[in-house]
Protein backbone atom coordinates (compact mmCIF):
# COMPACT_ATOMS: atom_id res chain seq x y z
CA UNK A 1 0.00 0.00 0.00
CA UNK A 2 1.37 3.02 -0.78
CA UNK A 3 0.62 6.99 0.11
CA UNK A 4 -2.84 8.12 -2.24
CA UNK A 5 -0.66 10.81 -3.52
CA UNK A 6 2.87 11.12 -3.16
CA UNK A 7 2.89 14.82 -2.68
CA UNK A 8 1.04 14.86 -0.10
CA UNK A 9 1.90 14.39 3.91
CA UNK A 10 0.86 10.64 5.06
CA UNK A 11 -2.14 11.84 7.73
CA UNK A 12 -1.54 9.72 10.79
CA UNK A 13 -3.42 9.28 13.65
CA UNK A 14 -1.73 9.51 16.61
CA UNK A 15 -3.00 7.87 19.78
CA UNK A 16 -0.57 7.43 22.48
CA UNK A 17 -2.82 5.95 25.15
CA UNK A 18 -1.98 5.05 28.47
CA UNK A 19 1.19 4.89 30.70
CA UNK A 20 4.16 4.09 28.61
CA UNK A 21 2.48 4.94 25.55
CA UNK A 22 2.67 8.21 26.28
CA UNK A 23 6.38 8.08 26.43
CA UNK A 24 7.61 6.50 23.95
CA UNK A 25 5.51 8.40 20.98
CA UNK A 26 6.58 11.48 21.01
CA UNK A 27 10.24 10.25 20.64
CA UNK A 28 9.03 7.89 17.75
CA UNK A 29 7.67 10.59 15.81
CA UNK A 30 10.36 12.42 16.18
CA UNK A 31 12.56 9.85 14.27
CA UNK A 32 9.61 9.20 11.50
CA UNK A 33 10.32 12.94 11.05
CA UNK A 34 13.89 12.16 10.42
CA UNK A 35 13.59 9.55 8.31
CA UNK A 36 10.62 10.85 6.16
CA UNK A 37 13.50 13.84 5.68
CA UNK A 38 15.58 11.59 4.51
CA UNK A 39 13.25 9.90 2.24
CA UNK A 40 11.04 12.37 0.91
CA UNK A 41 7.89 11.56 2.80
CA UNK A 42 6.21 13.78 4.79
CA UNK A 43 3.91 13.42 8.03
CA UNK A 44 0.54 15.66 9.18
CA UNK A 45 -0.02 14.63 12.70
CA UNK A 46 -3.06 14.67 14.40
CA UNK A 47 -2.91 13.67 18.38
CA UNK A 48 -6.07 11.72 19.91
CA UNK A 49 -6.04 11.69 24.31
CA UNK A 50 -8.38 8.17 23.70
CA UNK A 51 -7.05 6.12 27.09
CA UNK A 52 -8.29 5.04 30.67
CA UNK A 53 -8.02 8.79 31.42
CA UNK A 54 -10.59 9.95 28.99
CA UNK A 55 -12.66 6.84 30.07
CA UNK A 56 -12.48 7.84 33.36
CA UNK A 57 -13.17 11.50 33.20
CA UNK A 58 -15.85 11.05 30.51
CA UNK A 59 -17.19 7.48 30.47
CA UNK A 60 -16.22 7.01 26.99
CA UNK A 61 -12.49 5.56 25.60
CA UNK A 62 -13.20 7.45 22.53
CA UNK A 63 -16.11 10.08 21.37
CA UNK A 64 -19.21 8.57 19.42
CA UNK A 65 -17.85 9.61 16.44
CA UNK A 66 -13.93 8.82 16.97
CA UNK A 67 -14.45 5.84 13.85
CA UNK A 68 -15.41 8.17 11.83
CA UNK A 69 -12.84 10.52 12.66
CA UNK A 70 -9.80 8.20 12.11
CA UNK A 71 -10.93 6.86 9.04
CA UNK A 72 -10.27 9.86 7.56
CA UNK A 73 -6.14 9.32 8.32
CA UNK A 74 -4.15 7.46 5.91
CA UNK A 75 -2.89 5.30 8.87
CA UNK A 76 -3.00 5.07 12.47
CA UNK A 77 -0.07 4.95 15.51
CA UNK A 78 -1.11 3.61 19.04
CA UNK A 79 0.93 3.31 22.27
CA UNK A 80 -0.74 1.26 24.81
CA UNK A 81 -3.86 0.92 26.43
CA UNK A 82 -4.78 0.16 29.96
CA UNK A 83 -4.69 1.52 33.69
CA UNK A 84 -5.08 0.40 37.01
CA UNK A 85 -9.39 0.93 37.93
CA UNK A 86 -10.57 0.65 34.54
CA UNK A 87 -11.39 -2.82 33.60
CA UNK A 88 -8.89 -4.40 30.91
CA UNK A 89 -12.20 -5.47 28.78
CA UNK A 90 -13.20 -1.92 28.57
CA UNK A 91 -10.34 -0.44 27.47
CA UNK A 92 -9.85 -3.22 24.72
CA UNK A 93 -13.31 -2.90 23.93
CA UNK A 94 -13.72 0.74 23.88
CA UNK A 95 -10.66 1.33 21.54
CA UNK A 96 -8.64 -1.15 20.33
CA UNK A 97 -11.01 -3.93 18.74
CA UNK A 98 -13.72 -1.73 17.34
CA UNK A 99 -10.78 0.37 15.35
CA UNK A 100 -9.47 -3.49 13.98
CA UNK A 101 -13.09 -4.20 13.32
CA UNK A 102 -14.32 -1.38 12.02
CA UNK A 103 -11.31 -1.01 9.38
CA UNK A 104 -10.90 -4.85 8.49
CA UNK A 105 -7.40 -5.12 9.79
CA UNK A 106 -7.90 -8.67 9.69
CA UNK A 107 -4.28 -9.08 9.85
CA UNK A 108 -2.22 -8.36 12.83
CA UNK A 109 1.37 -8.81 11.93
CA UNK A 110 4.20 -9.81 14.83
CA UNK A 111 7.45 -10.05 13.68
CA UNK A 112 10.00 -12.10 16.45
CA UNK A 113 13.49 -11.68 15.39
CA UNK A 114 16.93 -11.64 17.66
CA UNK A 115 18.28 -8.33 17.03
CA UNK A 116 22.14 -8.03 17.27
CA UNK A 117 23.51 -6.94 20.56
CA UNK A 118 20.25 -8.47 22.50
CA UNK A 119 20.90 -11.92 23.91
CA UNK A 120 17.90 -14.49 24.40
CA UNK A 121 17.31 -15.44 27.75
CA UNK A 122 16.86 -18.75 25.88
CA UNK A 123 19.95 -21.12 25.78
CA UNK A 124 20.02 -21.09 22.33
CA UNK A 125 22.32 -24.33 20.22
CA UNK A 126 24.87 -22.85 17.93
CA UNK A 127 24.18 -21.02 15.12
CA UNK A 128 20.55 -20.68 15.87
CA UNK A 129 18.32 -17.81 14.38
CA UNK A 130 15.13 -16.75 15.60
CA UNK A 131 13.72 -14.62 12.82
CA UNK A 132 10.22 -15.84 12.24
CA UNK A 133 6.76 -13.80 11.70
CA UNK A 134 3.82 -14.29 13.07
CA UNK A 135 0.46 -14.20 11.46
CA UNK A 136 -2.31 -13.13 13.45
CA UNK A 137 -6.48 -13.29 12.77
CA UNK A 138 -6.83 -10.30 13.82
CA UNK A 139 -11.11 -9.75 13.81
CA UNK A 140 -12.87 -13.14 14.73
CA UNK A 141 -11.75 -16.29 16.78
CA UNK A 142 -12.09 -16.59 20.46
CA UNK A 143 -12.43 -12.21 20.62
CA UNK A 144 -15.97 -12.62 20.45
CA UNK A 145 -19.39 -10.69 21.79
CA UNK A 146 -21.21 -13.69 21.46
CA UNK A 147 -21.86 -14.84 25.04
CA UNK A 148 -23.14 -13.72 28.08
CA UNK A 149 -23.67 -13.95 31.79
CA UNK A 150 -26.96 -15.59 34.25
CA UNK A 151 -28.28 -15.59 37.39
CA UNK A 152 -25.46 -12.85 38.39
CA UNK A 153 -24.63 -13.05 41.72
CA UNK A 154 -26.60 -16.23 42.85
CA UNK A 155 -24.82 -19.68 43.17
CA UNK A 156 -26.16 -20.64 39.93
CA UNK A 157 -24.23 -18.16 38.06
CA UNK A 158 -22.98 -18.97 34.66
CA UNK A 159 -20.76 -17.15 31.52
CA UNK A 160 -20.80 -18.14 28.42
CA UNK A 161 -18.26 -17.17 25.33
CA UNK A 162 -18.22 -18.68 21.76
CA UNK A 163 -15.66 -18.38 19.54
CA UNK A 164 -16.14 -17.01 16.01
CA UNK A 165 -14.61 -18.81 13.14
CA UNK A 166 -15.65 -17.81 9.25
CA UNK A 167 -14.63 -19.67 6.33
CA UNK A 168 -13.87 -16.25 5.27
CA UNK A 169 -12.04 -15.21 8.33
CA UNK A 170 -9.92 -18.06 8.23
CA UNK A 171 -9.12 -18.06 4.17
CA UNK A 172 -7.93 -14.61 3.97
CA UNK A 173 -5.23 -14.91 6.82
CA UNK A 174 -4.65 -18.52 6.00
CA UNK A 175 -3.91 -16.74 2.25
CA UNK A 176 -1.69 -13.82 3.85
CA UNK A 177 0.14 -15.82 5.76
CA UNK A 178 1.02 -18.06 2.64
CA UNK A 179 2.04 -15.51 0.51
CA UNK A 180 4.18 -14.32 3.48
CA UNK A 181 5.87 -17.84 3.59
CA UNK A 182 6.18 -17.94 -0.22
CA UNK A 183 8.21 -14.62 -0.07
CA UNK A 184 10.06 -15.62 3.16
CA UNK A 185 11.81 -19.45 3.23
CA UNK A 186 8.73 -21.41 2.38
CA UNK A 187 7.03 -23.01 5.65
CA UNK A 188 4.29 -22.14 7.73
CA UNK A 189 3.22 -23.26 11.13
CA UNK A 190 -0.02 -23.40 11.67
CA UNK A 191 -1.62 -23.07 15.61
CA UNK A 192 -4.55 -25.86 16.46
CA UNK A 193 -6.38 -27.04 19.28
CA UNK A 194 -8.05 -29.70 16.91
CA UNK A 195 -7.88 -32.51 19.65
CA UNK A 196 -9.51 -30.77 22.57
CA UNK A 197 -11.23 -27.94 20.54
CA UNK A 198 -13.59 -29.89 18.74
CA UNK A 199 -15.68 -28.12 16.63
CA UNK A 200 -13.84 -24.87 15.67
CA UNK A 201 -9.77 -26.18 15.49
CA UNK A 202 -10.99 -29.03 12.85
CA UNK A 203 -12.55 -26.27 10.94
CA UNK A 204 -9.47 -23.93 11.05
CA UNK A 205 -7.41 -26.94 10.29
CA UNK A 206 -9.48 -27.85 7.11
CA UNK A 207 -9.69 -24.43 5.65
CA UNK A 208 -6.00 -23.79 6.53
CA UNK A 209 -4.93 -26.97 4.35
CA UNK A 210 -7.73 -26.26 1.69
CA UNK A 211 -6.13 -22.49 1.21
CA UNK A 212 -2.50 -24.06 1.06
CA UNK A 213 -3.71 -26.27 -2.27
CA UNK A 214 -3.42 -23.53 -4.20
CA UNK A 215 0.60 -23.09 -2.75
CA UNK A 216 2.03 -26.47 -3.56
CA UNK A 217 5.67 -25.53 -2.69
CA UNK A 218 4.69 -24.14 0.90
CA UNK A 219 5.05 -26.88 3.25
CA UNK A 220 2.51 -26.18 5.80
CA UNK A 221 2.48 -28.15 9.37
CA UNK A 222 0.13 -28.04 12.01
CA UNK A 223 1.06 -27.72 16.07
CA UNK A 224 -0.99 -28.10 18.55
CA UNK A 225 -0.81 -24.70 20.38
CA UNK A 226 0.99 -26.70 23.58
CA UNK A 227 3.03 -27.96 21.96
CA UNK A 228 4.29 -25.10 19.92
CA UNK A 229 4.53 -22.87 22.81
CA UNK A 230 7.02 -26.16 24.29
CA UNK A 231 9.38 -25.38 20.31
CA UNK A 232 9.35 -21.53 20.72
CA UNK A 233 11.32 -22.11 23.86
CA UNK A 234 12.96 -25.46 23.09
CA UNK A 235 13.53 -24.89 18.97
CA UNK A 236 12.36 -20.93 18.02
CA UNK A 237 15.02 -21.23 14.90
CA UNK A 238 12.57 -23.64 12.84
CA UNK A 239 10.04 -21.21 12.44
CA UNK A 240 9.25 -19.14 9.26
CA UNK A 241 5.72 -17.90 9.34
CA UNK A 242 3.26 -19.49 12.16
CA UNK A 243 -0.17 -18.84 11.58
CA UNK A 244 -2.61 -18.16 14.24
CA UNK A 245 -6.09 -17.21 15.61
CA UNK A 246 -6.83 -14.36 17.84
CA UNK A 247 -6.26 -15.72 21.15
CA UNK A 248 -3.57 -18.27 20.43
CA UNK A 249 -1.76 -15.34 18.03
CA UNK A 250 -1.52 -12.82 21.38
CA UNK A 251 -0.63 -15.37 23.88
CA UNK A 252 2.01 -16.93 21.32
CA UNK A 253 3.60 -13.39 20.74
CA UNK A 254 3.95 -12.30 23.87
CA UNK A 255 6.30 -15.71 24.28
CA UNK A 256 7.64 -14.16 20.96
CA UNK A 257 8.57 -11.37 22.80
CA UNK A 258 10.03 -12.94 25.63
CA UNK A 259 12.67 -15.09 23.58
CA UNK A 260 13.95 -12.14 21.36
CA UNK A 261 14.82 -10.48 25.20
CA UNK A 262 12.14 -8.03 25.79
CA UNK A 263 8.49 -7.26 25.49
CA UNK A 264 9.29 -3.33 24.82
CA UNK A 265 10.60 -4.21 21.73
CA UNK A 266 8.01 -6.03 19.83
CA UNK A 267 5.70 -4.56 17.53
CA UNK A 268 2.68 -5.58 15.26
CA UNK A 269 1.07 -4.17 12.63
CA UNK A 270 -2.91 -4.28 12.55
CA UNK A 271 -3.25 -4.17 8.87
CA UNK A 272 -6.26 -4.16 6.09
CA UNK A 273 -3.90 -5.49 3.31
CA UNK A 274 -6.08 -4.23 0.69
CA UNK A 275 -5.52 -0.33 1.98
CA UNK A 276 -9.36 0.03 1.88
CA UNK A 277 -9.20 1.80 5.37
CA UNK A 278 -6.32 2.68 7.44
CA UNK A 279 -4.30 0.47 9.18
CA UNK A 280 -3.20 0.02 12.96
CA UNK A 281 0.51 0.38 14.59
CA UNK A 282 1.45 -0.47 18.03
CA UNK A 283 3.96 -2.07 19.97
CA UNK A 284 3.28 -5.45 21.74
CA UNK A 285 3.24 -4.01 25.42
CA UNK A 286 0.59 -3.03 27.07
CA UNK A 287 0.90 0.24 29.23
CA UNK A 288 3.19 -0.91 32.10
CA UNK A 289 1.69 1.18 35.07
CA UNK A 290 4.45 -0.18 37.09
CA UNK A 291 7.19 1.67 35.60
CA UNK A 292 5.04 4.61 33.53
CA UNK A 293 6.20 7.68 34.72
CA UNK A 294 9.73 7.30 35.59
CA UNK A 295 11.26 7.64 32.09
CA UNK A 296 12.83 4.19 31.27
CA UNK A 297 10.13 2.81 29.19
CA UNK A 298 11.60 0.69 25.91
CA UNK A 299 10.75 2.93 23.00
CA UNK A 300 11.84 -0.17 20.45
CA UNK A 301 8.66 -1.86 20.16
CA UNK A 302 6.89 1.47 19.08
CA UNK A 303 9.93 2.66 17.09
CA UNK A 304 9.97 -0.99 15.57
CA UNK A 305 6.55 -0.68 14.70
CA UNK A 306 6.90 2.35 12.83
CA UNK A 307 8.63 0.82 10.79
CA UNK A 308 6.67 -1.09 9.59
CA UNK A 309 3.95 1.55 9.31
CA UNK A 310 7.10 2.65 6.29
CA UNK A 311 6.85 -0.95 4.95
CA UNK A 312 2.84 -0.67 4.32
CA UNK A 313 3.78 3.18 2.53
CA UNK A 314 5.51 1.44 0.47
CA UNK A 315 8.66 2.30 2.04
CA UNK A 316 10.91 -0.48 2.00
CA UNK A 317 13.96 1.39 2.40
CA UNK A 318 13.38 3.63 5.20
CA UNK A 319 11.93 1.05 7.03
CA UNK A 320 14.95 -0.56 6.78
CA UNK A 321 16.78 2.37 7.94
CA UNK A 322 15.06 2.60 10.86
CA UNK A 323 15.42 -1.14 11.74
CA UNK A 324 19.27 -0.75 11.20
CA UNK A 325 19.45 2.68 13.04
CA UNK A 326 17.45 0.57 15.72
CA UNK A 327 20.21 -2.32 15.28
CA UNK A 328 22.97 0.24 15.78
CA UNK A 329 22.18 2.03 18.84
CA UNK A 330 21.54 -1.56 20.36
CA UNK A 331 25.40 -3.02 18.96
CA UNK A 332 26.52 0.16 20.54
CA UNK A 333 24.74 -0.99 23.86
CA UNK A 334 22.79 1.66 24.38
CA UNK A 335 19.60 -0.36 26.17
CA UNK A 336 16.71 0.61 28.73
CA UNK A 337 16.77 -1.97 32.07
CA UNK A 338 14.18 -4.15 30.53
CA UNK A 339 17.48 -5.23 28.34
CA UNK A 340 19.55 -5.31 31.39
CA UNK A 341 20.80 -1.50 29.80
CA UNK A 342 20.76 1.83 31.96
CA UNK A 343 19.93 3.93 29.26
CA UNK A 344 16.54 6.13 29.85
CA UNK A 345 13.53 6.00 26.96
CA UNK A 346 14.69 9.43 25.74
CA UNK A 347 18.63 8.10 25.59
CA UNK A 348 17.62 5.03 23.49
CA UNK A 349 15.76 7.41 21.30
CA UNK A 350 18.24 9.84 20.80
CA UNK A 351 21.01 7.18 19.86
CA UNK A 352 18.24 5.71 17.02
CA UNK A 353 18.39 9.25 15.59
CA UNK A 354 21.98 9.86 15.79
CA UNK A 355 22.61 7.02 14.14
CA UNK A 356 20.40 8.01 11.48
CA UNK A 357 21.45 11.20 11.14
CA UNK A 358 25.59 10.10 11.34
CA UNK A 359 24.11 7.72 8.40
CA UNK A 360 22.82 11.24 6.23
CA UNK A 361 26.47 12.82 6.77
CA UNK A 362 27.83 9.92 5.92
CA UNK A 363 26.43 10.11 2.50
N1 LIG B 1 0.09 -1.79 22.57
C1 LIG B 1 -1.27 -1.90 22.62
C2 LIG B 1 -1.78 -2.43 23.93
O1 LIG B 1 -1.88 -1.72 24.88
N2 LIG B 1 -2.12 -3.71 23.97
C3 LIG B 1 -2.62 -4.30 25.15
C4 LIG B 1 -3.35 -5.56 24.95
O2 LIG B 1 -3.66 -6.21 25.92
N3 LIG B 1 -3.68 -5.96 23.75
C5 LIG B 1 -4.42 -7.13 23.53
C6 LIG B 1 -4.48 -7.46 22.09
O3 LIG B 1 -3.61 -7.09 21.31
O4 LIG B 1 -5.41 -8.14 21.69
Amino acid sequence: MSSPDARRPVSVAVIPGDGIGTEVMGPTLGILEEVGHRHGIGFSWQHYDWSCERYTRTGAMMPEDGLEQLAAHDQILLGAVGFPGVPDHVSLWGLLIPIRRAFQQYINLRPVRLLPGIESPLRLREGTEIDFVVVRENNEGEYSEVGGRMYRGTEHELAVQESVFTRRGVERAARFALDLAASRAGTLASATKSNGIVHTMPFWDEVVHATAEGYPDIEVRDYHIDALSAMFVLDPGRFDVVLASNLFGDILTDLGAAIIGSIGIAPSANLNPEGEFPSMFEPVHGSAPDIAGQGVANPLGQIWAASMMLDHLGHPEAAAELVGAMEASLAAGVKTPDLGGTATTTQVAEAVLQHLTDREAAQ
